[in-house]
């Protein structure tokens, strides 16, 4: 017999409601990829320090509280026949102190460390050494700038081990909010407003972040991944950055062509083949993981969908469908991902 079902086949609720609920527990991992409570960076090692003190502190207070309430409930309950009321308390100065000062000594121990981390979290100084990278958060994706490397990427951010970050956001169509879990955040980016976090990440990894206010149709599928890695690594992305992409081979003759006959040229760049600056620039696309903000893995096939029919892919896609041929389409995609 099968130890779930009660003989007669039918499933045992409590079987049941046990497996439901593993199920569910399962799905509640404390460090999974959007984690708060996983610090990788000193920004989020304070935030959680904050946010350790503060549930010590409600946690220890809900106890105390339930602890009274029960004590209270039981000692106190009214019996059966019993008509006599209580004894009255009014007026006890010493409670009276009590229950105002006990507060406000709790609320001063959560206030000096919450104070303290938001203005180091908020000061706009950052280190000298500090690499800076300008985010822009555009509908739906990610353009992150190196100003002084002249490197631009989008969706997919590199990140030097151990090397404090400023981050400089602004936004060119509505607000949105830059948020990586481990690395800490989250922070608004703003048309027209200049906002700054600045941060240390302290582990090798990569992180997964996602645009935190809603901001339309494609919100959710407005993805970012950090890759943190040793200097050497990133010294070494960065030269490839830098580099003009590779001539293209086979196919990808015929991609290019494609790429500048059609108005792809007035939206994206391609160094050395356009200068458009309303999507992700291409120069090394071939280069990043995943493409349409951390939507799918970078490959011809998922390429070649993609610029057929952008909006039928991703809700509101700001790229419009071209009605680019079959041929034309594969063309394309086997030109953009051999830029390496
Ligand atoms: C009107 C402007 C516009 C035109 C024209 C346009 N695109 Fe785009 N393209 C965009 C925008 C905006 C995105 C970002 C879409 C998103 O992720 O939400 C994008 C995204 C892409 C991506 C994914 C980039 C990444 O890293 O995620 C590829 C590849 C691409 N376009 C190729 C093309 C090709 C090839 C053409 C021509 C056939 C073309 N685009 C024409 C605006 C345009
Ligand atoms: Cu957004």
């Amino acid at each position: 017999m099968n130890p779930r079902t009660d003989g007669r086949g039918r499933v045992c609720p409590r079987a049941a409601f046990v497996v439901a609920a593993a199920l569910v527990a399962g799905g509640c991992a404390w460090d999974g990829p959007m984690s708060t409570v996983v610090a990788r960076s000193d920004l989020n090692r304070s935030i959680l320090h904050v946010y350790g003190i503060i549930t010590w502190a409600t946690l220890i207070i809900g106890l105390v509280v339930f602890t009274v309430l029960a004590v209270v409930l039981l000692r106190f309950r009214a019996l059966p026949g019993d008509t006599t009321l209580p004894t009255q308390i009014r007026g006890h100065t010493a409670m009276e102190i009590g229950w105002t000062i006990a507060p406000a000594l709790i609320l001063l121990v959560i206030a000096i460390p919450t104070i303290q981390v938001i203005f180091r979290t908020q000061s706009a100084a950052a280190p000298r050494n500090a690499l800076e990278v300008s985010v822009r958060g555009w509908q739906w994706w990610w353009e992150f700038r190196y100003p002084k490397l002249d490197v631009v990427t989008a969706n997919e951010l590199h990140l030097p081990l151990n090397r404090p970050v400023v981050f400089a956001m602004e936004g060119p169509d509505v607000i949105h909010s830059f948020w990586v879990p481990q690395l800490g955040g989250k922070r608004d980016v703003v048309p027209g407003r200049l906002n700054r976090i600045t941060l240390t990440p302290e582990h090798a990894g990569e992180y997964w972040g996602q645009c935190a206010e809603f901001c339309g149709a494609s919100h959710a599928n407005m993805q970012l991944r950090v890759i943190v890695e040793e200097p050497a690594a990133f010294d070494r992305w960065v030269a490839a950055q830098k580099a003009p992409p590779p001539e293209p081979a086979g196919d990808a003759v015929q991609g290019k062509d494609v790429f500048a006959r059609n108005a792809c040229v007035g939206c994206h760049t391609i160094r050395g083949v356009s200068a458009g600056t309303l999507g992700p620039d291409l120069t090394h696309f071939g280069g990043r993981a995943l493409f349409g903000a951390g939507l799918w893995p970078t490959n011809p096939e998922n390429v070649a969908a993609w610029v057929k029919d952008p909006p039928a892919l991703k809700p509101g896609a700001k790229m419009p469908n071209l009605h680019l041929s079959d041929a034309d389409a594969r063309a394309v995609a086997a030109y953009l991902v051999g830029l390496k």
